[in-house]
């Protein structure tokens, strides 16, 4: 008998659409200024990308994110629920939802919290974990869609699973960094690959 496996799954982006969620309703708020479209994004932060496009686009991408009911509605990625529910009803594994809130916290913590609640139900706000510093938190494996993930701990417990997204899906990353494409591929053998 092993001991317990630990799985850290991000939420934007992996489990949560925060990508086609933004693009929407940027382009019903902002109709007549210029989008990047999903094929076109790089670079995990669409205010930056945007700010590339012009100076004052940064912002007005933030209002969107900052603005109350944008997280609540945020669609749940293909598979993503299913996957977490499964991994949960699986023998000795913990599966928790580790998400960083945006500092304007007037709406976002609150409403990480209901889309668990409405998408996993509530015994799954159990497993529910919001930090700006991924790297403090112990695990066997985080699958995130961030490339870098950087914090106080140097060496973090966790094989940092990178989730593909529209905007990582063009980087090379280090031949020893391992990709989950979506949830239609093997996460169970990455799963498996961590048990002792
Ligand atoms: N976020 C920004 N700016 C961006 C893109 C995303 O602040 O340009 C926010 C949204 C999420 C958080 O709340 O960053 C991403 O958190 P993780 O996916 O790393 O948990």
């Amino acid at each position: 008998a092993g001991k317990r496996l630990r799985v850290l799954v991000d939420m934007d982006g992996v489990l949560a659409d925060f990508e086609g969620g933004f693009l929407k309703k940027y382009r019903a708020r902002y109709p007549d200024e210029p989008f990047i479209t999903l094929d076109d994004r790089r670079g995990f932060w669409v205010s930056l990308q945007y700010g590339q496009l012009r100076s004052d686009l940064s912002e007005k991408a933030i209002s969107i994110w900052e603005s109350k009911g944008f997280f609540i509605d945020l669609d749940p990625l293909p598979g993503g629920v299913e996957a977490v529910k499964e991994m949960a009803r699986m023998d000795d594994t913990d599966v928790f939802i580790c998400t960083s809130p945006i500092k304007h916290y007037k709406h976002c913590p609150y409403e990480k919290y209901a889309w668990v609640e409405k998408h996993l139900g509530c015994d799954f706000l159990e497993q529910v974990i919001l930090t700006r510093d991924k790297t403090l938190i112990a695990g066997d494996l985080l699958i995130d869609d961030k490339p870098d993930i950087q914090g106080v701990e140097p060496t973090p417990a966790w094989e940092h699973i990178l989730f593909t997204a529209c905007h990582n899906k063009h980087l090379s990353v280090s031949p020893s960094q391992r990709r989950l494409l979506s949830w239609s591929d093997d996460w169970r053998g990455i799963l498996d690959s961590k048990r002792k």
